[in-house]
């Protein structure tokens, strides 16, 4: 089928339908080869419609596969970004898998931004004088593609497999500390089973940052003052099961403990 005949506003639902029923869905592309990656970004654009007309509304951005080690393991070769909405962020500190298919969680660092960011040629400079504060972070991915199956353009259609995610609960100084150089270390159960440095987040979360201001600026769009940022994982993504003890060491950025739990 050719793309013109694409009713992205229906796949919008499809994803949508999927994400909160908690259903595997097949790949988007099976069905619709044609579909491009600007067709995807439309259709998360039109899932963040209706997440925001059912009173969810936006509150950031992510950003996606920001590794090489990432991008191989699921076979995408650029970085990609989600949105997050209000009910994503969970304040407490238990990992309710009801609700999610086959979630991993992921380190990164948060930005919290006072200014807007909009534009192609941002620098790093920009993007510190319009950081407010930073976080440690703790994302939940859960891709709703079956076997974790998809193409660049699936993976953007199901919002960069966004679910949930955790701040810590100190914020810090955008000048605290070098985040490229900050070793992290996830532990499940008590033993190490990923490490990493902020590095690996395009060689500095903050490029993460610049990144994304570019990709949406592709559609008009911007950072706006307030939003939160997750960067990208620090380190490859975590299973978790129901009893898991999740524990991250983000050095300097103090750790984060969760609870899984069945509901
Ligand atoms: O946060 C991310 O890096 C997005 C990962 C998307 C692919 C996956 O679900 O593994
Ligand atoms: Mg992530």
């Amino acid at each position: 089928m050719k793309t013109k005949a694409i009713d992205l506003k229906k796949l919008a639902e499809h994803v949508d339908r999927h994400q909160n029923d908690a259903v595997e869905m097949e790949k988007l592309t099976l069905q619709y080869p044609d579909l491009s990656v600007e067709d995807a970004y439309k259709i998360q654009s039109l899932w963040g419609e209706l997440a925001g007309a059912r009173g969810d509304q936006m509150i950031g951005w992510k950003m996606g596969l920001t590794s090489r080690a990432k991008q191989e393991s699921v076979g995408v070769k650029e970085p990609i970004y989600g949105r997050l909405t209000q009910s994503m962020e969970v304040a407490d500190r238990k990992l309710r898998l009801n609700g999610l298919i086959h979630p991993r969680v992921e380190p990164e660092v948060a930005f919290v931004m006072k200014e807007e960011l909009k534009g192609e040629n941002l620098t790093p400079r920009d993007i510190w004088a319009a950081t407010d504060f930073i976080m440690p972070a703790v994302e939940v991915i859960d891709s709703r593609y079956k076997n974790f199956s998809f193409t660049l353009e699936d993976v953007v259609a199901d919002n960069a497999s966004s679910s949930k995610f955790f701040l810590g609960d100190q914020a810090y100084s955008p000048y605290h500390t070098s985040l490229s150089d900050m070793p992290v270390s996830l532990y499940k159960n008590g033993e190490v089973v990923q490490s990493g440095s902020g590095a690996a987040v395009l060689g500095h979360p903050v490029r993460s940052i610049m990144e994304l201001a570019n990709m949406i600026n592709r559609f008009g769009l911007s950072i706006d003052p307030g939003m939160v940022i997750l960067t990208g994982g620090i380190t490859e993504a975590v299973h978790v099961y129901d009893e898991d003890e999740i524990e991250v060491d983000f050095g300097t950025l103090g750790k984060m403990k969760l609870d899984v739990t069945a509901s």
